[in-house]
């Protein structure tokens, strides 16, 4: 299996890429261990910037939605919010980032607000992220409402 990460929706030209493809990333765009972000477990990234500028942002596009299928968690953010600051963690020590870390692709918004109190939380902070999509109007977002929602999804992990 060799994961891709997409992006799609509103840009010039759909991309993706996989591990190896990030790793080939110019160093420019490469975030060193994002502890030096405020993250709370090491890990290489590459900017979302450098992702959204080889698509071509569309100029209409004004939310950003993060999806995971592998639990069905999905997160939209205002872009302006985080096109400058998220990256995507994709590797930890040259491998590809483990599933229990969030792998294989990850979301991080450096600065975000804990859960709930904000709409850029640590909830957005999307894990197994396998599709990236810039829309017009807020895409799916299903991070949880309140305390007992979100206490019942960290149940689950
Ligand atoms: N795909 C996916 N991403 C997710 C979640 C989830 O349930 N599924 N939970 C969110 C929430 S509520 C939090 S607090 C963080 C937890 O990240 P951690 O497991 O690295 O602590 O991941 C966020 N990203
Ligand atoms: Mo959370």
């Amino acid at each position: 299996m060799n994961p891709r990460l997409h992006l799609d929706g509103l840009v010039t030209a759909l991309r993706s890429w996989s591990w190896a493809e990030l790793a080939a990333i110019d160093e420019a765009q490469q975030v060193r261990d994002v502890r030096q972000l405020g993250a709370k477990r090491p890990g290489d990234a590459v900017r979302l910037s450098a992702l959204l500028e080889s698509a071509g942002v569309l100029p209409e596009a004004q939310f950003i939605t993060l999806h995971a299928a592998a639990d069905d968690f999905h997160a939209s953010v205002p872009l302006l919010a985080v096109r400058e600051r998220a990256v995507v963690i994709y590797q930890l020590d040259g491998a590809p980032l483990a599933k229990s870390a969030g792998g294989p692709f990850r979301f991080f918004i450096p600065d975000h607000a804990a859960c709930q109190t904000h709409e850029i939380d640590d909830c957005a902070n999307v894990k197994f992220v396998d599709r990236i999509e810039l829309s017009r109007e807020r895409g799916r977002d299903n991070r949880p409402h309140d305390e007992a929602e979100h206490a019942r999804l960290h149940a689950n992990e």
